[in-house]
């Protein structure tokens, strides 16, 4: 269903409204946020010169670090009191980032959400599971808020206790479990143990962010649980879940353009990339009070598509996230995804869907040891057929991404679960975890 008109607006409409919003936000935040009154004024910008969508390429980007660097409100472009929610989210080092939402801020929060549950299909008849964390991190309370606008049931349980989340879904009726790919994937091994089979639930459609998953991924997923497997992305800084979202043609994530304009740069040089080519995603927020944000690195990689949509909406879609700019590997001149590796072991049979790569240097040289649990723990008893399942992950990792790799086989349950994003990457490099 579509929830919102501006989903559907004529792309001269689109550019029309994007521009009059982005003319505003920009003179908001250079009238507010002395951050980018400087920055503006250093590069000779006036707020009153901006005539055209693509002037916008002559602002200076914003990054994580500026959030950072003026902890905890020092970003924001209206007093505290006008402040009616926080959020922050937080990061591998130093301080965490903090954002702040108006009233008009969370109405446009909640108006987005909503639009994610109604492409993928939820409607008031259903009963929907958050089993993302409530708190700080924004997926909970922004989903929560989204789906109780479309008149669906909330099973607010937040994260943790698979015994619990199961007992819940059983008892409730749920019908749409909002969570993340990980966690989900844990789910269906706690079920497998309590012998709960997806028969014996109702779920029907699964809505999952705050990380992505692999199309392999995916397939298992929908094998595991028999649902509808749709994903949506969203990130703290710009306002959290709603950025973008499947609808059930699973063909990319439409973009809530009316409020977050996106560009595509080359990571490396900056400069906007033409339409269609991959690249890291920049979104300026187009109608956020508490704060703006111009020209954000997201550090995700992707690419635009505007080829229409089966579903009616015209909204411009995302591809989904092939991986982020600072978990992208140079193993011996070869650009190397974690979703890379998680693609091709998902087509390994006798291993589980829970893996971690770690990255060490020899001589200079980045080498990369994948980690992955055997389904059946009896085979670690068995050394030849361990040799064969070894050599021949090794093998399919190296024709795909022509890098040599060493593959670790561990026993079920080896690696930690999270209740939120998985820990995919261990840096052993700069001792860092992503
Ligand atoms: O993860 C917001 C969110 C919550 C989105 C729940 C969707 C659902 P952060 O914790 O700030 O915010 O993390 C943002 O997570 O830059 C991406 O790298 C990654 N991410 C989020 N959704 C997806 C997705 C929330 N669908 C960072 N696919 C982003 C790939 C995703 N990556």
């Amino acid at each position: 269903m579509i929830w919102n008109s501006a989903e559907q607006l004529t792309a001269r409409a689109m550019a029309s409204l994007q521009l009059e919003r982005l003319q505003r936000v920009i003179r908001h935040a250079y009238d507010h946020v002395p951050f980018y009154r400087e920055r503006l004024s250093a590069a000779g910008l006036d707020p009153a010169s901006f005539c055209s969508l693509r002037d916008l390429e002559r602002i200076p980007f914003t990054v994580k670090t500026d959030l950072r660097d003026h902890y905890p409100f020092g970003l924001f472009a209206v007093p505290q009191q006008q402040i009616v929610r926080y959020h922050s989210s937080s990061g591998t080092t130093g301080k965490p980032i903090v954002v702040g939402y108006t009233r008009t801020d969370m109405e446009n929060w909640v108006d987005c959400c909503a639009r994610v549950a109604a492409a993928a299909g939820v409607t008031a008849d259903d009963t929907c599971q958050i089993s993302f964390g409530y708190g700080m991190f924004t997926g909970g309370f922004g989903m929560h808020a989204g789906i109780e606008r479309i008149g669906a049931g909330v099973v607010p349980i937040s994260s943790g206790n698979s015994e619990r989340q199961l007992m819940f879904m059983q008892d409730f009726g749920t019908t749409v479990l909002v969570a993340t790919p990980s966690y989900v994937l844990h789910l269906t091994e706690v079920m497998k143990n309590l012998g709960i089979a997806c028969e014996d639930l109702k779920l029907r459609v699964g809505l999952f962010g705050g990380e992505g998953h692999t199309p392999e991924m995916r397939v298992l997923i929908q094998e595991r649980l028999g649902i509808v497997d749709t994903q949506n992305y969203g990130l703290t800084e710009v306002m959290g879940p709603g950025v973008s979202y499947e609808c059930l043609e699973n063909c990319g994530m439409h973009i809530n353009e009316d409020h977050f304009y996106p560009e595509i740069i080359n990571p490396d040089t900056g400069e906007v990339l033409p339409e269609g080519e991959e690249g890291e995603l920049v979104l300026t927020t187009l109608t956020k009070e508490g704060i703006p944000m111009l020209r954000y690195r997201t550090k995700d990689i992707t690419r635009l598509m505007r080829e229409p949509c089966r579903c009616g909406r015209t909204n411009v879609r995302m591809d989904l996230v092939r991986g982020r700019t600072d978990d992208m590997m140079i193993i011996r001149g070869v650009n190397v995804f974690p979703s890379q590796i998680e693609a091709v072991l998902m087509t390994v049979h006798g291993i589980g869907p829970h893996y971690q790569i770690i990255v060490t240097t020899e001589q200079f040289m980045d080498r990369l040891e994948v980690q992955v649990e055997l389904t059946d723990g009896q085979r670690l008893e068995r050394y030849g057929q361990l040799q064969q399942l070894t050599q021949e992950i090794r093998q399919k990792i190296r024709t795909v991404l022509q890098i040599d790799v060493k593959v670790t086989l561990l026993n079920p349950q080896t690696l930690e679960r999270t209740a939120g994003k998985a820990k995919r990457v261990v840096d052993l490099r700069t001792s860092r975890t992503f």
